[in-house]
């Protein structure tokens, strides 16, 4: 893709492809293992690199993501590697403010209220060239991994995206961004709309930048049921695969694989698995061979260790990995955390939780 000047790089040669092999379906050596928020302040290195640094300001910052992204692969032989970033980006370039308030979380101080308000967002199109520094990150990052792992490349989903952009930060219920799916459907199909055209060149120009497979974060699946979903999110999760894909072809770019991660969207698994995505992602909340029989074995499922099992001993870990790897079984699988690693987790559990994968994995194949 010409539009942000990368794609054309010769990046150094990859030399751990098993994540991407169990991504796309093939028989992989042992299971690979990655975490969700693997780049985290559970990690005194972070947190001396984020200290006294705004939180958007480092996202902006090439040379602090990657050296947040490599982090983690310094202490453990992970076999994926997630750039340092944020879905709140995405909004943010289309010209919200958003701030990211210490020990509180992100805040918009001028969240979308009224329908009118969709009109101070920018033009989906200007979204590529406000994001420049995603790229940028994006190519350092897969510069300086020199070929260990697979870079991975994400977004929010447009849903998760509305959630922040109306309630103007976390919310327990949901409700001002429920309010519009009941009251305003045709604004809201605007809004995400507007977000799926923002995402799609985005995701486009992360592949272009490097990123070697991407992940959609629909983290605020649970608050719609199945009605809902199948009504705002999933039509919109299906749509960013297709054109990315297509997208990606377009621009004489190779497919990267994709996943879908809809934290508590158990009540769509079926409808996730038929989504576009290679790989679903699943939450600790769903019970690993239900989850298989459920989608069959057309996709590779990631999950799903309840991240709060860190708290556990190294040895009780080591057990529920056990568990964990034979109930998804060896193949078209790809080993992580239900969700993401808390910052008062102990740095030698997470690394207990991924040499277990890697052991049990190999002596279940000898099996
Ligand atoms: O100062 C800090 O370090 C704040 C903590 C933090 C971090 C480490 C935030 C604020 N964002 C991030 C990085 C981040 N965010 C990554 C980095 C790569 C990695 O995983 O190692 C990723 C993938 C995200 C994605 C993200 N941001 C999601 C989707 C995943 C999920 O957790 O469900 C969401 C919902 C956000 C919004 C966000 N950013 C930060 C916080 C605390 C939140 C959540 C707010 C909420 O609870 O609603």
């Amino acid at each position: 893709m010409e539009a942000n000047g990368f794609g054309l790089q010769n990046f150094p040669e990859l030399k751990n492809d098993t994540f991407l092999r169990a991504a796309w379906g093939e028989e992989t050596d042992y299971t690979p293992v990655w975490c969700m928020r693997q780049a985290g302040r559970y990690l005194p290195e972070f947190r001396e690199t984020r200290a006294a640094q705004d939180f958007f300001s480092t996202c902006r910052s090439p040379e602090a993501c990657c050296e947040l992204t490599l982090q983690p692969l310094r202490r453990f032989p992970l076999d994926a590697a997630i750039i340092f970033s944020d879905i709140l980006v995405v909004p943010q370039a289309l010209g919200m403010e958003v701030i990211m308030v210490p020990g509180k979380g992100p805040s918009f101080p001028e969240p979308l209220r009224e329908e009118r308000d969709l009109e101070r967002l920018r033009d989906p199109a200007a979204v590529v060239s406000e994001l420049g520094y995603v790229f940028q990150a994006i190519t350092l990052t897969r510069q300086q991994l020199a070929g260990r792992v697979p870079l991975i490349g994400f977004a929010g989903a447009p849903w998760t995206l509305m959630t922040y952009m109306i309630e103007g930060g976390s919310s327990s219920t949901m409700a001002q961004a429920k309010r519009w799916l009941y009251q305003r459907p045709q604004a809201s199909h605007k809004l995400l709309g507007t977000l799926t055209d923002a995402l799609v060149p985005y995701l486009i120009g992360q592949v272009a930048a490097g990123a070697q497979a991407l992940q959609l974060f629909e983290s605020h699946a649970g608050h719609l049921g199945s009605e809902l979903f199948g009504k705002f999110a999933l039509p919109y999760i299906r749509d960013v695969a297709k054109r990315v894909k297509a997208g990606l072809q377009k621009a004489g770019l190779a497919p990267v694989p994709m996943i879908i991660f809809a934290k508590d969207g158990h009540f769509a698994l079926e409808e996730l698995a038929q989504s576009g995505y290679e790989v679903v992602g699943l939450d600790w909340t769903v019970a690993p061979k239900k989850a298989r029989e459920r989608v069959g074995k057309m996709v590779t499922l990631q999950g799903n260790l309840d991240p709060c099992a860190l708290y556990a001993s190294e040895e009780e870990i080591g057990r529920l990995v056990q568990q964990m790897l034979d109930e998804f079984g060896p193949q078209r699988y790809i080993a992580n955390l239900g969700h993401g690693l808390y910052p008062d987790m102990d740095p030698e559990h997470v690394g207990a939780f991924v040499d277990a994968v890697h052991k049990h994995s190999r002596l279940l194949r000898q099996n």
